[in-house]
């Protein structure tokens, strides 16, 4: 199927045709071949939605948002992504962009009028107070938000024990669909698997590695050396079973008893009775898991709330020194005298923090920077 969607109105604001094809590689691989030989190239990583950036259909933030979306491994790095997508940090900057070059505009009127002391554009009363609000909603934007590596950044929870313990089972159970091999024969996980785990408004990194065992062949040293790496650099171990040699690993452990389907009494006359009791199989005991998981990491879960925005370091740093500028410009304005005295000084703060806000969006921002964010893309997108 061929579509076209005439500019400006198009993703990219120019003239553009889509073909739609079966996901077929061979076929996808010939109609790529014909088009170049007729004179098309591929996109560059990021052309379409450069170009859409270029012909003004999205901002900075919003170009940043697309790469995070065909990024994301989570849902709530999606999240985060889609809300920069959407807009969200664009329509913050653009609105307090007009304010701040607003004021900045009448500022910069006061210096032609020093000499004429009944001109007074605006009085450093409004202006303290116009300051005052700019500086509320960047600070509380900046305590709202969330760092984008926090959004990266999923708490690993990794499941240890001897093999054919049933961590790849529970595993499977837990994310919901069939991810790892499960086999009656021992030693079936060999390669760390992770992916990302709901625990009802929060997600986790769930991790399953190999049963800890001596290794026997050199391979079997390197499985083993991987499922070591993980548990070393783990923020939760489900201890699944005897794993006695883990009573010395430093970092937070639930202990579970599994394939508790088998067992319907807890084992008793052992010290740690209060070990969870759960069944991969049957699905027995994995809402008090996930609860206990949520518990033990506490705020370390990232959210998947879609109403908090993450902000990437490029946008930390220039809403951090935008609120520097503004405290700076705040300095210089007595409030109770009848002009600004250091007109200039004042002028140059707001400036600088105006010129970080519109930074944000793309607008006055260097080449290199654009640049660095088109060249995240991996794709032509
Ligand atoms: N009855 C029962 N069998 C289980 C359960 N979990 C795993 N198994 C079985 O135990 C064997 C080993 O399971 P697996 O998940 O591969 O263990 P792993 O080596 O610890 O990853 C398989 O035959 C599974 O079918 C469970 O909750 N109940
Ligand atoms: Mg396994």
């Amino acid at each position: 199927m061929a579509m076209t969607f005439p500019g400006p109105h198009s993703y990219t604001g120019g003239d553009v045709a889509e073909l739609q094809l079966p996901g077929h590689p061979a076929l996808l691989d010939r109609v790529i071949h014909s088009a170049l030989g007729l004179g098309a190239r591929l996109a560059e990583p990021g052309e379409f939605t450069f170009r859409a950036y270029a012909a003004g259909r999205l901002d900075l933030t919003q170009a940043e948002g697309v790469a995070a979306t065909i990024n994301a491994i989570s849902d709530g790095q999606l999240a985060a992504a889609t809300h920069l997508r959407e807009g969200e940090l664009a329509r913050f900057s653009t609105k307090h962009v007009d304010r701040l070059g607003n004021l900045l505009a009448l500022v910069e009127a006061g210096i032609d009028f020093v000499d004429q002391e009944d001109v007074v554009p605006i009085a450093p009363r409004d202006l303290a107070r116009h300051l005052g609000e700019l500086q509320t909603e960047l600070s509380s934007l900046l305590q709202q938000s969330r760092s984008w590596g926090a959004v990266e950044a999923l708490p690993r929870v990794v499941l240890v024990g001897p093999p054919s313990a049933g961590k790849s089972t529970l595993f499977n159970s837990l994310l919901g669909h069939p991810r790892a091999v499960i086999d009656a024969d021992p030693g079936t996980t060999r390669d760390v698997l992770a992916e990302p785990m709901d625990l009802g408004g929060s997600e986790v990194m769930l991790v399953d590695v190999a049963g800890l065992e001596s290794a026997e062949s050199s391979l079997d040293r390197d499985v083993q050396q991987q499922a070591r790496d993980a548990i070393r650099t783990a923020d939760l171990l489900l201890v699944v079973g005897e794993a006695a040699e883990l009573d010395h690993a430093n970092c937070p452990q639930l202990r579970i008893q599994t394939k508790c389907d088998l067992s319907p009494e807890p084992i008793s006359g052992r010290p740690d009775t209060d070990m969870l009791r759960v069944s991969g199989m049957t699905g027995e005991g994995l809402d008090a898991l996930r609860q206990a998981i949520q518990q033990r990491l506490g705020e370390r879960a990232v959210s998947v709330q879609a109403n908090i925005l993450a902000l990437q370091p490029r946008h930390e740093s220039a809403l951090r020194d935008a609120l520097a500028g503004l405290e700076d410009a705040l300095l210089h304005v007595a409030p109770e005298a009848h002009a600004l005295d250091e007109i200039e000084l004042v002028a140059g703060s707001m400036r600088q923090a105006l010129d970080l806000l519109a930074g944000l969006g793309g607008q006055l921002t260097p080449d290199d920077v654009i640049g660095r964010v088109f060249s995240t893309f991996c794709v032509g997108k």
